[in-house]
C-alpha cells in the first residue's frame, strides 16, 4: 500500500515494512480500511501527534479536545491522506508501560517494539536492583532486553562492569560501548536491522540520547539534546523531556525517552519469573505451595543458597520486588472505589 501525503521530507518514500510493519498488523486490516494510510506515531504531546508516514514526518490533525494519553510513541494509526486525521489505533504486538506514583492508569513508554536497550554506565551509578526492575518490565511487555553499557571509554576495563549485570538474567545479552562513537552502531547492528523497533530506557545522564544521535547518524542541527552529568553523584540533568521515534541510519527504528527516577514494580508477574528463573524453578520443589523461601521448612530456595547455587542477595532483591510488585497491583475496584491486589497477602503455609 502506497498513499501520498504531502508533506516537506523529500526523502525516498519508505516500504510499510520499512516502517516497521508486519502480518501482525496486516491481520487487522479491514475492507472499510482502504484508502487509509498507516502511520507511526512519533511523538506525542498533550494537543499534538506527529507521525512517520512512508513519504516522511507528518503532523497529525486531531479532531478537537481529543485525548492523546491513549497514543504511544511506536503506535501504528489509519490516517485519512485528506483530511491527516487518525482514523484508527492498531492492537499493539508490545506495549511498554508503567504505572506512576499515585497515577491510575499505566503511563505508555512506547509501542510495538521489539528490543528494549537498558542503558546504564560504567560508573558508580549503575545499581543493579534498578537494573532487575528493567529487565521485569522488558520482559512483561514482551520486548527482549539488551543491558548497554555506556562510557566504556571511560574505564580502563569494563569487566567489572560487565561481571555485575551478566547474571542478572538468563542469556542476558550484554554490551559494552562508547555511545557516543559510530562503532557503537556496528556493535548494536544485530538489534537494529530494518523493520526492527528498539527503545532506549535508563536514568538521566547514561547516554540514551547520546546513542539515538549515534544510531540515527542526526546532523548536528538535528540532533537531540544531551546534557552534562553532576560529577559528585554521576547522575544526569533530566536533559530529553519527551519520547520519540527516530530512524536508524540505513535500518530500524529507535525511541528515546526521558530517564525515568523511580520504575515501581507493578503488574509484573511472567515479568519477573523470568528475571528470576532460578528461584521460580526450585519453588515447586518446595514442601509448601505457597513457600515464600524464607523461614519454611522443606524449601529447596533456601537449600540451594545453602550451598552456594543461589545468591542470598538475590534472592532478598526478589523478595523486596515481589512484595512491591503485589502491593501495586491493582485488579479489582470494590463497590467505593476501593482497590485489592491480585496475590492474597495470606500466607498459610498449606502443605500440598
Ligand atoms: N565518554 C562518554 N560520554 C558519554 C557516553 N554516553 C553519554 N556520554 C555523555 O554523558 C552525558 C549525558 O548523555 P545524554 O545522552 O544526554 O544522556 P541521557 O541518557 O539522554 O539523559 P536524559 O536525557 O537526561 O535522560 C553527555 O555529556 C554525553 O556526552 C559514552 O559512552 N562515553
Ligand atoms: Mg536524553
Ligand atoms: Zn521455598
Amino acid at each position: 500500500m502506497q498513499i501520498t501525503v504531502s508533506h516537506t521530507s523529500n526523502q525516498e518514500p519508505l516500504s510499510l515494512a520499512e516502517l516497521g510493519w508486519s502480518a501482525f498488523f496486516d491481520d487487522q486490516l479491514d475492507r472499510v480500511d482502504a484508502g487509509l494510510a498507516p502511520m507511526r506515531v512519533a511523538t506525542v504531546h498533550r494537543a499534538r501527534v506527529t507521525a512517520e508516514s512512508q513519504s516522511g514526518p507528518i503532523k497529525l490533525n486531531l479532531p478537537n479536545r481529543a485525548n492523546t494519553v491513549d497514543y504511544a510513541v511506536g503506535d501504528w494509526v489509519l490516517v485519512d491522506p485528506n483530511t491527516r486525521i487518525p482514523v484508527r489505533r492498531l492492537e499493539r504486538k508490545t506495549t511498554l508501560q508503567r504505572r506512576t506514583e499515585g497515577g491510575q492508569s499505566p503511563q505508555l513508554i512506547a509501542a510495538n517494539v521489539d528490543t528494549l536497550f537498558i542503558v546504564t554506565s560504567c560508573n558508580e551509578d549503575l545499581n543493579v536492583a534498578r537494573l532487575e526492575r528493567y529487565l521485569a518490565l522488558a520482559n512483561e511487555s514482551g520486548t527482549t532486553p539488551v543491558i548497554i553499557l555506556t562510557k566504556a571509554d571511560q574505564v580502563a576495563d569494563n569487566a567489572p562492569w560487565r561481571d555485575q549485570v551478566l547474571g542478572l538474567q538468563r542469556g542476558l545479552k550484554v554490551v559494552a560501548l562508547d555511545a557516543t562513537a559510530p562503532e557503537a552502531a556496528l556493535a548494536l547492528a544485530p538489534w537494529c536491522a530494518t523493520g526492527q523497533t528498539v527503545a532506549l530506557v535508563g536514568s538521566s545522564g547514561v547516554g540514551k540520547s547520546s546513542l539515538l544521535n549515534t544510531l540515527s547518524e542526526k546532523a548536528p542541527d538535528e540532533a537531540q539534546l544531551t546534557g552534562s552529568i553532576r560529577e559528585s553523584d554521576a547522575k544526569g540533568r533530566h536533559t530529553t523531556t519527551s519520547r520519540s521515534l527516530h530512524r536508524i541510519a540505513g535500518g530500524g527504528w529507535v525511541i528515546d525517552t526521558p530517564g525515568i527516577r523511580t520504575l515501581h514494580a507493578s503488574d509484573l508477574s511472567v515479568g519477573l519469573d523470568l528475571v528470576f528463573v532460578e528461584i521460580a524453578e526450585l519453588a515447586p520443589e518446595c514442601r509448601f505451595r505457597d513457600c515464600t523461601h524464607d523461614h519454611e521448612p522443606g524449601c529447596a530456595v533456601q537449600a540451594a543458597v545453602a550451598v552456594g547455587g543461589i545468591d542470598p542477595e538475590r534472592l532478598e532483591r526478589w523478595r523486596k520486588l515481589g512484595n512491591e510488585n503485589r502491593t501495586n497491583t491493582p485488579v479489582l475496584s470494590g463497590p467505593r472505589g476501593n482497590k485489592q491486589t491480585k496475590a492474597s497477602s495470606k500466607r498459610s503455609c498449606n502443605p500440598k
